[in-house]
């Protein structure tokens, strides 16, 4: 069955691959799927045919047949439980990596994204400028306890996994800010994420669509 992604028409970071599908698509890549990929305008977002893929009119949404997912953490869940290559055999591993995912999603995205609200979207309110080392220092004291975690290991929990994926699509978000570099491990780690080249084919598809004429 076809899978259908939806992604930014143009997305706002012109190809950097920070948007959410690139996430998706890295989960398709590393799992060996197919996909076609529907691009949503931003003025379509919000209207009825894509509010019915996404309550929210968000991207990425997911389509497979009948099924519609929305929110990147359950659609990069869906498919490494549907196919081999995300998640480990072992069901307290594969318990494991799950927990990396929503460690990614819940604990750790969190901050960073406050880090994009206090610097581009709030950038002219009076209190931006003092909010923003505020911020900043959040996200530190977050990062300075994951790569205490990560040590030298080369990923968090044995194995490349799902949460790996997950949590390098997060951390790549903290990086413009210079805040990730202070962490020689976790630059290391999302380093080691890009390279792989299912993260290249996902990152090659996306800029081709934000560098196109
Ligand atoms: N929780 C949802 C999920 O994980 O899927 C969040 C989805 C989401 O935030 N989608 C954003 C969106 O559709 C795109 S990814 N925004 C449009 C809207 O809300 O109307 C967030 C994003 C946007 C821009 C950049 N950038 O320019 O760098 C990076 C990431």
């Amino acid at each position: 069955m076809t899978i259908t992604i939806t992604a930014f028409d143009r997305s706002p970071d012109g190809g950097k691959g920070l948007a959410r599908d690139t996430r998706i698509r890295w989960a398709l890549e590393e799992t060996g799927q197919p996909y076609d990929v529907r691009l949503v305008p931003r003025d379509e977002m919000k209207e009825p045919a894509h509010l019915r893929r996404n309550p929210f009119g968000q991207i990425p949404t997911y389509e497979e047949g009948e099924l519609v997912l929305f929110e990147s953490g359950a659609i990069v869940l869906h498919i490494a439980s549907h196919h081999a290559g995300l998640l480990p055999d072992d069901a307290n591993a594969r318990a494991r990596a799950i927990t990396w995912m929503f460690a990614a999603l819940n604990s750790v995205e969190p901050s960073i994204l406050e880090i994009f609200i206090a610097r581009i979207l709030e950038r002219d309110q009076p209190w931006a400028t003092d909010r923003l080392p505020v911020v900043l220092d959040r996200v530190r004291e977050r990062l300075g306890l994951l790569s205490d975690r990560l040590g030298d290991a080369d990923w968090l929990d044995g194995a490349f996994s799902a949460g790996d994926l997950m949590m390098v699509s997060v951390l790549l978000r903290a990086r413009p800010s210079g805040v990730l570099d202070e962490f020689p491990n976790l630059a290391a780690y999302v380093a080691r994420g890009e390279a792989r080249p299912a993260y290249q084919r996902a990152f090659a598809a996306q800029l081709a669509v934000n560098t196109r004429p």
